[in-house]
């Protein structure tokens, strides 16, 4: 199955796209970290890139001091665009606006003329909102609704780990827009890598993910074993010192990508049976990472128990929730992350219990990478829990609030990043990491809360729907889950002595 095939969609249905004021921007590159489709993408471009340029391309001098002599530009494929306005309203600066799609002046050949340019990676810390959106997104063009919740977070980790990650996905909205087949939406750089993407069951996804870990662990073994032998019959010179680097650079995921690079250049040089052996098997060369990604009907319900076996193995993978409160590709059906007094199917009357606390089940273990993250209200907390998620040599769980259409916005889900950040203001939603490499393990991001806990509520259809078909339990339900965020937020700070000192 060919990667990357949404990209000769071209659905054109946005009536409405982004415009770019160049002048006003402040090349924060928060707007394409947002982007549910991956379709606004700033660009570097050295003068020789911007003299080459098509004329009518809109570009600045880049700001930032790595950057300097380098000329910005921001795209916008409107084509792919579904006019969502999530960029619009995550702009600092309101340098983007909403204009009818015949006006727009980005083109086809601008796009296609940055899209072959070589990437300028190297130039910011690909941990920050800034960096990571100069690296490609291996996630394009998906089937996911506009405004989705779930894909930017998706889409942010194939720009971090994308070519070396093996993806396991549970079923769910997830992989609905992961494989709409065939409109593959996972892609690949220009050296042909990208992520190694599989879909298994909503049973056994964890258990899927553990499986190929073990059998990449059992294949660079075997490779390491025959780099060995050929070490043996050429111990010296530029082969053998490739050889002993990359054998150093092992277990090292960023080391051995160029280790391996560098080995397979010397063995396409040499003739010995051995260096073909260790061409063979190649893929096996450099380290890979293992994410696997699912909903919350998955991780807190269905999957918990393989989720459970697999966290608890101790062994190096990664876990992204993306936590929706229902199951939203089936039809909004509660879960046991839905929280109190919230509206979904199984539970017309609002949900009665308390939403699962699965970061705070997970933490019992005391070696679990855990953080509740939430990227509309603290991108820099979730890069940071996702830089240390990765360099953690242990499993990872990373718990991603995603607002859905199905939640019923009443601001409309151009607002969905601020929603999240009204999540976190009232205390609905809380911050945390707890890195088992710590003294003090456990750290709480979130202010204490300053926004009313009923406004939020009262934000969302499938709360304030409540208030009109059963009152009472609504007062009852949220007054209840008011008082548990509180408690909640209470404990986790008394938790948190590093916020407390
Ligand atoms: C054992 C099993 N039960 C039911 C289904 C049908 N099913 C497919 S997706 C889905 C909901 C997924 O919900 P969630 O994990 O929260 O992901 P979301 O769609 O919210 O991203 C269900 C119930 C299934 N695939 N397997």
């Amino acid at each position: 199955m060919d990667m990357g095939l949404t990209a000769y969609e071209k659905r054109d249905i946005a009536l409405r796209v982004p415009e770019w004021d160049a002048r006003a921007c402040v090349q924060c590159n928060r707007c394409s970290f947002v982007c549910p489709h991956a379709v606004i993408r700033p660009f570097l471009m050295t003068p020789h890139e911007s003299a080459a340029a098509p004329s009518d391309l809109p570009h600045v001098p880049a700001r930032g001091g790595a950057a300097q002599g380098y000329d910005y530009a921001l795209q916008i494929s409107v084509r792919d665009c579904t006019g969502c306005g999530s960029c619009i309203q995550s702009c600092p600066a309101s340098a983007l606006s909403l204009i009818p799609r015949k006006a727009s002046k980005n083109t086809p050949e601008q796009w296609e003329y940055l899209l072959s340019l070589p990437e300028k990676t190297d130039l910011f810390d690909p941990f920050t909102v800034k960096g990571s959106q100069f690296r490609q997104p291996l996630l394009e063009f998906s089937a996911a609704c506009a405004g989705c919740g779930e894909t930017p977070y998706a889409k942010l980790l194939t720009q971090l780990f994308g070519p070396r990650v093996y993806w396991a996905n549970a079923t769910g909205c997830s992989q609905a827009w992961g494989a709409a087949m065939p409109g593959i939406p996972y892609t690949i750089k220009k050296n042909g890598r990208g992520p190694a993407w599989s879909n298994s069951l909503f049973e056994n996804n964890a258990e899927f993910c553990l499986g190929m870990l073990l059998s990449d662990r059992y294949q660079r073994e075997a490779e390491k074993l025959r780099v060995e032998a050929l070490l043996r019959a050429v111990p010296e010179g530029s082969l053998a010192l490739a050889a002993r680097a990359w054998l150093e650079g092992f277990d090292d995921a960023e080391a051995s990508e160029q280790t391996a690079a560098a080995l397979i250049e010397e063995l396409e040089h040499c003739s010995s049976p051995h260096a073909a052996a260790v061409l063979q098997h190649k893929d096996h060369l450099s380290k890979k990472c293992f994410w696997m990604y699912g909903g919350d009907g998955w991780a807190y319900d269905i999957g918990f128990g393989g989720l459970d076996h697999v966290l608890a193995s101790g062994e190096d993978l990664n876990v992204l929730v993306v936590d929706t409160e229902e199951y939203s590709n089936t039809g909004g059906q509660s879960s046991k992350a839905t929280p109190m007094g919230a509206v979904a199917k199984f539970c017309a009357s609002g949900k009665k219990g308390h939403k699962k606390d699965l970061g705070g089940m997970f933490m019992a273990y005391g070696n679990i990478y855990i953080a509740q993250v939430c990227m509309g209200a603290d991108p820099n907390q979730l890069m940071t829990a996702l830089r240390e998620a990765s360099s953690y040599r242990g499993p990872s769980l990373i718990i991603a609030y995603c607002p859905c259409r199905s939640h019923g916005l009443h601001c409309g889900m151009e607002y969905v990043q601020e929603e999240m950040k009204r999540a976190v203001e009232a205390g609905y939603w809380p911050l945390y990491r707890f890195d088992p490499r710590k003294e003090e393990p456990f750290v709480l991001d979130s202010p204490e809360p300053s926004l009313e806990y009923f406004d939020f509520l009262r934000g969302e259809t499938r709360y304030s729907s409540l208030e009109k078909t059963f009152p009472e339990e609504a007062a009852s339900l949220f007054a209840q889950s008011r008082e548990n965020a509180l408690r909640r937020y209470a404990r986790y700070a008394a938790l948190s002595r590093h916020r407390q000192n």
